[in-house]
């Protein structure tokens, strides 16, 4: 078992960073990529980092701009590393939870923009975390006998490792659930259609419910981490349809920005 870490400091506290980091958590399709959508528009002092999935799928990006325009090291070699994922899980799952968890911490590593720099209560919003990362989605697989005793021991050592080396840049001072249910998720994921997804039963969706429940809702599964368990965390009911619904993005907004003046 991975030794916990040491926290020295507080980086919220304002010692080392003016921004606040809140991770968006939540199932598969259960509407994190539009929820952050709808917050980077609602406030100047917001910023987001999306999930950097078009590195782990074949993505063709058009935005010039688009920091994850560059070809990956799986698409170079002409792979698709969640198809692999989702084709064979005992073969990749292990090189999957590597790279995601890789690529999402070089992507939350990059300094908050100018514009977030001048503002007056700066808040970086990341979809999902290498928490989730690896108390969701990699102890799952483990679990599920798709990462080895071996694998999931050095996923593990390296980990700890990491976020160690990172923890100033990158921990979060607060997380926002969206929960949804199984069944909702997998109506979305359908809806949203992603060729690599479509095969997905609702058993494993139910299998990373539960694990965000018993983290995020319950508050029962055990961290290594030990910030993490009196960290803040907004639990918000995306059951109904928010998409299209505009007053209920204007109460969802209102909530978010209570949250954060509570902090
Ligand atoms: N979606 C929807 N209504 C909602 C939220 C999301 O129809 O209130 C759709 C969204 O358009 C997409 C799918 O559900 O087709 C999954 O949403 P998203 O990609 O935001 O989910 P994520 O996987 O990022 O959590
Ligand atoms: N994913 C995974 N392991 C992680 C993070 C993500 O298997 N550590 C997968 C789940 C989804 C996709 O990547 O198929 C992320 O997309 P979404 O935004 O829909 O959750
Ligand atoms: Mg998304």
């Amino acid at each position: 078992m991975a030794t916990p870490p040491k926290r020295t400091c507080r980086v919220s506290g304002g010692l080392s960073r003016r921004e606040k980091k809140i991770s968006i958590e939540g199932n598969i399709a259960a509407g994190k990529s539009t929820f952050v959508r709808i917050l980077q528009g609602a406030s100047e002092d917001w910023e987001v980092i999306p999930e950097p999935i078009g590195k782990w799928c074949n993505i063709q990006n058009d935005n010039e701009d688009d920091i994850y325009q560059e070809l990956s090291s799986s698409q170079k070699s002409g792979g698709n590393l969640l198809q692999m994922l989702y084709d064979k899980p005992s073969r990749w799952s292990y090189t999957f939870q590597s790279y995601a968890c890789l690529s999402r911490v070089r992507s939350q590593l990059q300094s908050p923009s100018l514009k977030l720099q001048r503002a007056e209560n700066p808040v970086q919003f990341y979809e999902r975390s290498v928490y989730s990362d690896r108390y969701v989605f990699a102890s799952n697989l483990f679990e599920t006998g798709y990462l080895s005793e071996t694998e999931w021991s050095v996923y593990q050592d390296w980990h700890t490792w990491l976020l160690n080396q990172f923890e100033l840049d990158i921990a979060l001072d607060a997380i926002i659930y969206l929960r949804a249910p199984p069944q909702r998720c997998m109506q979305r994921l359908l809806h949203r259609g992603r060729e690599e997804e479509q095969g997905i039963p609702l058993d494993y969706l139910e299998q990373l419910h539960f694990k965000h429940e018993s983290w995020l809702y319950h508050r029962n599964l055990r961290l290594d981490f030990e910030y993490l368990n009196d960290l803040p965390v907004l639990v918000l009911d995306v059951d109904d349809d928010f998409k299209n619904d505009r007053i209920k993005q204007e109460v969802v907004v209102d909530k978010v920005k209570d949250f954060l003046s509570s902090l």
